[in-house]
């Protein structure tokens, strides 16, 4: 395996096993069609780069049948909200145009409409970027990189910001992506984006961000040393409780902005706790196989007694602890969700069943896993009826 960066020689220290595409929510005619690929990882240590070996291509990821909405949960439209008004506080002084990667349904940037400022989306997943135009959204139904961005001439050097959220990790060309924002940055233009945060993935062995989207997980060290290598540079790093642990970086091209001491010290935290250098990864390896192992001890001793499991939200996340664990409809009866495109479904892979929540409500288990545990503030709050008598168990603390 190479980095996708530097091109230099990496073993893969994991495989996570044979996996399908974690949004594939599927059809039972196509079971015999399903696409596998061997879910490897492996880390740069030039530029500490936690990153997948082989993953799908983009299009058999993001087409027009992709399955997740930004919009699927308050807590990120709340987030969002709040990230909007960060950005217009913070730069919003003489900020006029604005362009946002991966911008699904629109959830974040339909905080901007009512502001004099121009927003443009580019979302490649057909479906979702059509909901986001019909809000009213500008959205450009393609990949952002490169070839593609310098086709749109008249933007060239006139963005303010370049906004994205969970976004640029699943974007195996990173240098098309850098030219890109070269491309159409102002000479004092901001990159914001914010990500799943690999130092948070090794505390809580949250594994399950680990899936054929998520083609790097990245930290503040990695992100630091990839922009210095393009021109740019990190100027500051500020954690996020979503996402069960992210990181917001903001960078901009080399010595035009002061760098917050933010970074520094975060650096200084990832040393200390080995998210910079291989030891890191040794060590989340032996924590992936005792959590697997505990994992199925748990369902085993429900199992034992009897007990009715199903997973509550039908998460990408979720294709990577069934796999991996290998449990199948035996162990979990079905998942309920609250999206209508994977209603009616079967779960990659595994082909658990997927269900409405009027289903969930209608057959309840014993024990609900939380496949969406980022989310556990606000499901705990809705569900209070069936925690009385149900218990909830997820592969990371709850
Ligand atoms: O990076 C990504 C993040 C932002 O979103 C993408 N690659 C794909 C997706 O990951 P995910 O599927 O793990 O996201 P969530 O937000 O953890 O889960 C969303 C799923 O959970 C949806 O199918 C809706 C469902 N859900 C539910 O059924 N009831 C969610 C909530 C909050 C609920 O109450
Ligand atoms: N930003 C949203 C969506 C995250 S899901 C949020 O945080 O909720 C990842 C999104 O990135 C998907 O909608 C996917 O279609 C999109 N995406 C994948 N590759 C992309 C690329 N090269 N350019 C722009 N968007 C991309």
């Amino acid at each position: 395996m190479r980095c996708k960066i530097t091109n230099e020689k990496i073993n893969p220290f994991m495989s996570f096993g044979r996996m399908p595409i974690a949004n594939g929510f599927i059809n039972e005619k196509n079971f015999k069609k399903e696409f596998f690929f061997n879910l490897e990882v492996g880390f740069s240590k030039k530029i500490s780069l936690f990153q997948l070996n082989n993953h799908p291509k983009p299009k058999q990821m993001f087409n027009q049948n992709y399955p997740f909405f930004s919009g699927s949960s308050k807590g990120m439209i709340k987030h969002f909200k709040n990230f909007s008004k960060w950005i217009k506080k913070k730069y919003g002084k003489n900020l006029k145009n604005l362009i946002d990667i991966g911008s699904n349904d629109g959830t974040f940037l339909n905080n901007f409409k009512n502001n004099k400022i121009n927003v443009i989306g580019f979302e490649p997943s057909k479906n979702v970027a059509q909901v986001s135009k019909k809000r009213g959204i500008k959205t450009i139904n393609k990949f952002f990189n490169y070839q593609n961005v310098k086709k749109f001439k008249s933007l060239k050097k006139k963005i303010d910001i370049i906004s994205a959220a969970n976004a640029i990790c699943h974007i195996p060309n990173l240098k098309s992506l850098i030219k890109g924002l070269d491309y159409l940055l102002k000479d004092d233009g901001l990159f914001i984006f914010e990500e799943p945060y690999l130092g948070s993935m090794y505390e809580k062995t949250s594994y399950d961000q680990i899936y054929d989207e998520h083609i790097f997980m990245f930290s503040v060290s990695s992100i630091k040393k990839i922009f210095n290598l393009f021109g740019f540079e990190l100027i500051n790093a500020i954690p996020q409780k979503t996402h069960g642990g992210s990181m917001r970086y903001v960078v901009s091209r080399i010595n035009k902005r002061k760098i917050n001491q933010n970074v520094k010290k975060i650096i200084r935290f990832e040393k200390k706790k080995n998210v910079d250098n291989f030891e890191g990864c040794i060590k989340f390896k032996k924590n992936c196989e005792k959590s697997k192992e505990k994992l199925l001890m748990k369902i085993k001793k429900l199992k034992n007694k009897n007990k009715k499991i199903v997973g509550y939200a039908a998460t990408s996340k979720s294709t990577t602890i069934l796999n991996y664990c290998n449990i199948g409809k035996d162990s979990i009866d079905y998942i309920c969700d609250t999206t209508k495109e994977k209603i009616g479904k079967y779960s990659p892979g595994k082909h658990i069943p997927i269900k409405s929540m009027n289903h969930f409500y209608n057959n309840p288990p014993d024990v609900a896993f939380l496949f969406a545990w980022n989310h556990k503030k606000e499901i705990f709050k809705k569900e209070k009826k069936f925690s009385q008598k149900g218990d909830w168990i997820a592969h990371v603390k709850l």
